[in-house]
């Protein structure tokens, strides 16, 4: 616990960045999408001077050579070498690589400037800045000054602007740093496109002096009637205010005062609430008023336990019939950011008959989780520590549990959610064991509402290894067991699925995490041709045979729900930069093995 407090000042202090703003889209906000000028800069001139120290370091801004200067030539002779708004336009929100070809694999740092004008609404309010999420390093300077500097290309972060904010003509820099570095998270190796740029929404956001800066707002843990959560207000006035909580759906309408820290914890039981569930994917208007700020979310009451070998929602034992999903558009071929991506995607896994996604590997926009609530598909949701991440490095961890901490603030009010992740595939040892045991303690400290699990991996055992099991020291600390397993593709060909035999020790409910294997949309041949559609069904259809007979066997999630981008896939004629696990193509076409999820999915 104190390890956790400690850290998160530090990393608080480290980077400038204010804590998240609860319900963006319910509050005033101003957009800065759109198009933007930008500077590619692989050499990092406009950060650091000749002698490598950063300009932001050295003295007045307006003097420097800084790219966050936004400099203008003053004079005739002023020598100002670059010019933002003679340089070229990008939008956003979007990755940069599917938007400029020239771009498509740059890995470095980019320059993002936006000019605009701002009126407030009222005197006295306060103004943020939020950005959705910038991937990788997103080093934020307004009219000349450092924001701050955030990490972590897949959760949102904000920074308070009230003071620095003009009528006109401000200008916003923001320098993106895609760079894969060994002690990041994710680390250097992955299997997906590192799509760079600002890649969701960056908005301007005015909030009263005094306001509602956070609320969490759930069903208690095993209960399926009462609510608990807390308020928080922030602001000069935040200490011993009134806060009326309203649900009118529930007829609740709770009178609350806040603590000398501006804090108020939630607890009301109610008879009447209608759960959430896939069937019946029911949302609420709560609404949160004070003397100064009021606002409005929607949000759905379930619950969700195990017990055994089961998996419960809203006391009743499901199956997870679901799908690992990238966040990437496969028709754009670039990072998916909005409503209509979501759409798109969550359609699919709808039509394939799941009621559960799983989003991979990294927390998805905030689009994907507010569509699967109003649809009623529960959700996975993962923290990018992947595969060899630096696991004795302190930084580095912290860096894992700010991710993981942002995004469970941000979502932590979406019944869709479920199951929070640790991490994928990652490589059994002491050091590890620490750094996801940290994890997990502080996700529950955050939460203890939802579920924890991480895709782990499984061994063989007995002749020719035919046995498996997960021996993994980590299996102790979640509640789902999930791993991942490629028999019939990384391991023997579809007809080992018959031979193989489970003996999974742990009495707990088991989620297949990833199974699955390539083929080309289009390409056809017999079953034993590897890149066929026609392999790839072969393989679901034996995959299907030997998952079920798996006896806790409660979800899967095959791998995965389209082609996506990856560099570690260059087979000319089939890969050309894809890879081709999708059970739908590129162009949007279901391959065979589509049906035969679908079928299982009908039959359960
Ligand atoms: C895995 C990884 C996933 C890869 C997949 C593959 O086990 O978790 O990120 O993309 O295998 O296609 O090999």
């Amino acid at each position: 616990m104190f390890r956790v407090l400690v850290i998160l000042f530090l990393s608080m202090v480290a980077h400038g960045f204010e804590p998240l703003i609860q319900n963006i889209s319910g509050r005033q906000t101003t957009s800065l999408n759109g198009i933007w000028n930008y500077i590619v800069d692989p050499y990092e001139n406009g950060f650091y001077n000749y002698r490598y120290i950063p300009f932001d370091s050295a003295g007045d801004p307006s003097k420097s050579g800084g790219y966050f200067a936004n400099r203008k030539p003053t004079h005739a002779a002023d020598r100002v070498e670059y010019d933002f708004d003679l340089s070229e336009r990008i939008k956003v929100p979007g990755d940069w690589n599917s938007q400029k070809e020239k771009l498509f694999y740059y890995e470095g740092t980019i320059w993002y400037k936006k000019s605009f004008d701002y009126s407030r609404l009222k005197d006295g309010n306060r103004i943020f800045i939020h950005f959705g999420a910038v991937n990788y390093q997103a080093d934020v300077y307004l009219n000349g000054h450092k924001l701050g500097v955030h990490k972590g290309g897949f959760t949102p972060f904000n920074f308070e602007i009230t003071d620095l904010l003009k009528e006109s003509d401000n200008f916003l820099v923001v320098k993106v740093d895609n760079t894969r570095k060994k002690d990041e998270v994710p680390t250097v190796n992955t299997d997906w496109w590192n799509f760079g740029g600002l890649t969701r929404d960056v908005q301007v956001i005015e909030v009263p002096g005094t306001f509602v800066q956070d609320y969490f707002i759930q069903l208690a843990k095993n209960s399926q009637r009462k609510i608990t959560g807390y308020v928080q207000l922030n602001g000069a006035e935040k200490a011993n205010q009134n806060v009326e909580l309203i649900i009118p759906g529930l007829k609740i309408r709770k009178k609350l005062k806040t603590d000398d820290q501006g804090r108020v914890d939630i607890d009301i039981s109610s008879r009447r609430i209608k759960h959430w569930s896939p069937e019946n994917p029911l949302l609420y208007d709560v609404t949160l008023k004070t003397t100064s700020d009021k606002i409005t979310d929607r949000i759905g009451f379930r619950s969700i336990s195990t017990r055994g070998q089961d998996i419960f929602l809203n006391g009743k034992s499901i199956f997870l019939k679901g799908i690992c999903i990238h966040e990437e558009n496969p028709i754009r071929g670039g990072r998916a950011y909005s409503m209509e991506d979501s759409k798109l995607l969550l359609g699919w896994a709808k039509e394939l008959g799941c009621n559960y996604v799983r989003l991979a590997h990294y927390p998805h926009n905030d689009n994907m989780v507010k569509l699967a609530d109003e649809m009623g598909i529960m959700v996975w949701e993962e923290n990018p520590v992947y595969w060899t991440i630096s696991w004795e490095n302190e930084s580095t961890y912290q860096t894992a549990q700010q991710q993981l901490r942002e995004v469970i603030s941000r979502d932590k009010n979406r019944a869709s959610v479920i199951i929070w992740s640790m991490a994928n595939e990652t490589p059994v040892s002491q050091p590890r064991m620490d750094f996801l045991i940290g994890l997990r303690e502080f996700a529950l400290s955050m939460d203890d509402t939802r579920l924890i699990s991480a895709a782990l991996e499984m061994q063989g055992e007995g002749p020719g290894g035919l046995t498996r099991k997960i021996s993994d020291p980590f299996a102790e600390y979640v509640d789902v067991l999930a791993f991942n397993q490629y028999i019939g593709w990384y391991d023997g060909l579809p007809e080992k699925c018959e031979q193989i035999n489970w003996a999974i020790e742990q009495d707990k409910p088991v989620i297949v995490s990833e199974f699955g294997g390539g083929a080309l949309q289009g390409h056809h041949g017999d079953s034993l041709t590897i890149w066929t559609e026609e392999f790839q069904e072969y393989l679901y259809r034996e995959s299907v045979e030997m998952l079920v007979r798996i006896p806790q066997l409660r979800g899967t999630t095959p791998w995965i729900l389209s082609d996506f981008h990856s560099p570690r896939r260059v087979l000319p004629g089939i890969q050309d930069g894809w890879n081709r696990k999708g059970l739908i193509g590129e162009t949007g076409t279901k391959k065979k093995a589509f049906y035969v999820m679908q079928d299982f999915y009908k039959d359960i």
